[in-house]
């Protein structure tokens, strides 16, 4: 394996309207960021991904860019954009900035100038096609609910969206798009950032004719996506941008893959030629969900074997040939500690095994704001509290289309919205924790008088602590990069363990992941000789024999053994 800087790093995930408001607005902005870098710095995180900051109307919260090259009125300026970058520079913080490029927003000039006739010179930069007996082109969903083309009353053709109708699919067939995009990449690589996480990337390339999705039944998802995802030219897109825009810089890249699989990411992430260095692959984040139920992409209640059972086919396919990502949280996700832990009783213990478990798998982890602290999943009354389009789509689905009573929409809609991730960062025990001076753009979950940074950061106990002490730990510790994996004990439904090995160095992670008190045994063929504690979210008694423990509630425990 090549040892890279990327594979070494942790990475910290920003959405910067959510982290902190400099100015009183309710909107977080860059020169809020600058204000954290000490922060930033004190956790010891090596690289921050910064969700969108570009010039956009906000249909989805920037993943919707009317101008690549410009920032968003409300974040600040470009000038505040490089004191972030020169701030994060000298702390020796590296910087990712988000590319949306599957999509723009409809406010685009390219789009502006597209929908204007036919025969526009920007036509081709995006998808159109004519009505098919009065409806749509094909019977292809968006992500956001609904069909995914729009009628364009203008032109009488329909455009694809696969995202809101107002982010309209950018035609990667068209040479003239390419390039475009892989300008506006080496413009912000020769401004100094350290590379991109790549939104939805494998999705650009879609399969020509456009044909339609295979209907199942009525109720059944289908959303078009063997047409689209991982589409015939995405390898061959891919490689032509690391060429054009990525080869001359010394980058961090991590592509977004819905529905990757294991042989894709591969052939993505190949050690020797492949195009990124790593991707965001979500079979882990559909444990709880059955996508192919349309009438309520159901919740439901995971099971530790199935996350075993995936983590370890993504562990062992990329071993030695790409390199994974680790995440159980981002911008899109419920809390994690809400939703794979305990956010009541045990959420400090449960936060830091989560945090155990990213930090010891292979490959590298990814930190969303306020995971650190143990933010958890906020409950909202009424529908008119949330923000975000898809939240506020599928309770219009939920109770319009399909007649669910409101209050168990509602509730649907609590579990899996992504504003449960979007609530203002908790900052300290004053007002709107800190956040803001303001009137927050979305309302701070009720319990930051007690979970928040302030506090966390002066109790040595604190998952604040313990995740700074994780990160220490991967930086002296080549076996937690390098190592290889290896579960253990695979039929055990309470408890996670696994090995990692790196020549004749062998580090044993136990994790409960139950309320219970589950006991341990340690098979006799892995060899212990006075074992080292490295972490543990207990206080251990040296004298314990490891062959044989009795766990406490979400006890994690990671020895090296020797
Ligand atoms: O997300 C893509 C994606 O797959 C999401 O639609 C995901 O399925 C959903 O959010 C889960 O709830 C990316 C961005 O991360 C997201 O914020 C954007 O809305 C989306 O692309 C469109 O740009
Ligand atoms: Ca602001």
């Amino acid at each position: 394996m090549k040892q890279q800087w990327w594979k070494e790093s942790v990475v910290y995930q920003i959405y910067p309207r959510s982290f902190n408001d400099s100015n009183g607005d309710g909107i977080g902005d860059l020169r809020g960021i600058i204000q954290k870098l000490d922060y930033l710095k004190e956790l010891g995180i090596d690289v921050v991904w910064l969700s969108p900051v570009y010039k956009s109307p906000n249909d989805d919260m920037g993943y919707d860019i009317s101008d690549y090259q410009e920032i968003m009125d409300e974040f600040g300026t470009l000038h505040d954009w490089e004191e972030l970058l020169a701030g994060m520079h000298e702390r020796g913080i590296k910087l990712m900035m988000d590319l949306v490029v599957n999509h723009t927003s409809d406010e685009h000039p390219w789009f502006i100038e597209a929908h204007k006739t036919k025969d526009n010179s920007h036509r081709d930069y995006y998808i159109w096609r004519p009505g098919k007996e009065g409806r749509e082109p094909n019977n292809w969903l968006s992500f956001f609910g609904g069909s995914a083309w729009e009628y364009d009353q203008v032109t009488g053709e329909y455009y694809l969206h696969l995202f809101s109708k107002k982010q309209p699919d950018l035609n990667w067939e068209n040479p003239a798009v390419r390039s475009e995009v892989f300008a506006l990449m080496r413009w912000w690589l020769d401004k100094g950032v350290d590379g991109f996480r790549m939104d939805v990337i494998n999705l650009i390339s879609k399969v020509p004719g456009l044909p339609d999705a295979q209907v199942r039944s009525p109720d059944r998802y289908q959303w078009g996506g063997q047409y689209f995802v991982h589409g015939p030219r995405l390898l061959e897109f891919l490689q032509e941008m690391k060429r054009e825009a990525l080869e001359p810089y010394d980058t961090i890249t991590v592509g977004e893959a819905a529905a990757v699989t294991t042989e894709q990411a591969v052939e993505l992430t190949d050690e020797e030629n492949g195009p990124l260095n790593m991707v965001f692959q979500f079979e882990h984040m559909s444990l709880d969900r059955d996508l192919d139920d349309r009438t309520a992409r159901a919740v439901k209640r995971w099971k530790l074997l199935d996350l075993k059972q995936v983590m370890t086919r993504w562990e062992k396919a990329l071993e030695g040939r790409g390199w994974n990502s680790l995440y159980l949280s981002n911008h899109d996700q419920p809390r994690q500690v809400s939703r794979f832990g305990d956010d009541g009783r045990y959420r400090v213990e449960s936060a830091k095994l989560l945090g155990t478990f990213l930090h010891l798998l292979q490959g590298t982890p990814y930190i969303y704001q306020g995971e650190e602290l143990g933010m958890t999943n906020v409950a909202f009354d009424s529908v008119e509290e949330y923000r975000d389009i898809a939240a506020r789509n599928r309770y219009r689905e939920l109770v319009e289309e399909r007649g669910m009573q409101p209050g168990e929409a509602l509730q649907l809609v609590n579990v899996g919205s992504r504003d449960n991730a979007r609530t203002p960062m908790q900052w300290d025990d004053s007002d709107n924790a800190g956040f803001t001076s303001g009137t927050p753009w979305i309302k701070v979950n009720p319990n930051y008088r007690e979970i928040n940074a302030k506090q966390a950061v002066a109790d040595p106990q604190s998952i604040f602590h313990y995740y700074q002490q994780l990160i220490q730990l991967r930086k002296a510790n080549p076996v937690m990069v390098e190592g290889r994996y290896d579960l253990i004990l695979p039929e055990d439904e309470e408890i996670y363990a696994f090995t990692r090995t790196l020549d004749d160095d062998r580090l044993l992670v136990i994790l409960n992941f139950t309320t219970g008190t589950p006991v341990f045994r340690l098979s006799e063929e892995i060899t212990v000789n006075s074992p080292e504690l490295l972490i543990s979210n207990y206080s251990v008694d040296a004298a314990e024999d490891l062959r044989q423990l009795t766990l406490k509630p979400f006890e994690a425990r990671v020895y090296r053994l020797h």
